[in-house]
């Protein structure tokens, strides 16, 4: 049996981001081959990562998916090779994640929030893994569309609510699942802001809340660049902290070692 998500990942915990696609908006195909996505994964451990994310299909804004036989021929070669190294399945295809949890993964990162495969509940539910449940406004192909919400937090934290519901009805025990209000997933550079700033009233729904800021275009948008498909270092520390200050506890980055030494000192201010 798990542990509550909470006491395996005290926060904060940074999960090192290990993208195996050939087109991600932030890293740019480095771990495109098994053997340096690998060695990334060792190195983020090294650095400090608690846990690493494997993710074999693009979420960037405006990409497609792709097949599971694609995301399985990407990722089991180097879950294969990741033997000791915590890893978090990025997807959302049941297939993909039964195979990733055999290969030992602990937690399934669904950026879908059970909308996206019917059969990914049940695989979750029976193997005893952590769930991440995101919000996401849309698809990736559509997602910036221009987004509307009358009250981005509120409709945020609502949806994160009813999936947590699902899930725990579906058989996945509440005490296992972690939530995320997806930056940049359907929002607005205005509308991320927003939801950085109130982030407290996503804390307060009860669970420990996952953050993907790391590299993300409004920050880059924010320095001023229209055109930003991503953001520097400096400024995704800037936005951990601010979301470290206000609850959050897990920490999906690219830049391990930065995000440990930024949060580490965060953590040291008593409040
Ligand atoms: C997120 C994610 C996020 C969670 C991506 C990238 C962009 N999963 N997957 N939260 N972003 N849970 O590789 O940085 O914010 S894809």
């Amino acid at each position: 049996m798990r542990p509550p998500i909470e006491e395996r990942f005290p926060r904060p915990a940074v999960m090192g981001v290990v993208n195996v696609t050939p087109d991600s908006f932030s890293d740019g195909g480095v771990n495109f081959r098994p053997e340096d996505a690998v060695a990334s994964a060792h190195g983020m451990v090294e650095e400090g990562a608690v846990i690493v994310d494997v993710g074999g299909e693009s979420t960037r804004p405006g990409s497609a998916g792709v097949s599971a036989e694609e995301e399985l021929r990407r990722v089991v070669p180097v879950l294969e090779e990741l033997d000791g190294v915590p890893v978090s399945i990025d997807t959302a295809k049941a297939e993909v994640a039964r195979r990733a949890l055999d290969l030992g993964a602990e937690l399934v990162n669904d950026v879908t929030a059970l909308r996206g495969d019917p059969e990914l509940a049940e695989v979750v539910a029976s193997s005893g893994a952590y769930l991440c449940l995101m919000h996401m406004r849309g698809e990736p192909r559509t997602m910036q569309n221009d987004p509307t919400y009358e009250d981005v937090t509120a409709e945020v934290a609502s949806f994160l609510e009813e999936r947590l519901r699902f899930a725990v009805d579906a058989g996945i025990p509440e005490e296992r699942i972690c939530l995320d209000p997806g930056f940049g997933f359907g929002k607005t550079v205005e509308q991320n802001f927003e939801l950085l700033g109130r982030l407290g009233e996503i804390v307060a729904l009860g669970r420990p809340v996952l953050v993907g800021l790391s590299r993300k275009r409004s920050l880059g948008r924010i320095l001023g660049d229209p055109e930003a498909t991503t953001g520097p270092l400096s400024a995704s520390l800037a936005a951990a902290v601010e979301a470290y200050e206000r609850g959050a506890a897990i920490f999906r980055v690219h830049d391990v070692r930065e995000h440990v030494e930024a949060l580490t000192v965060a953590a040291a201010v008593p409040r």
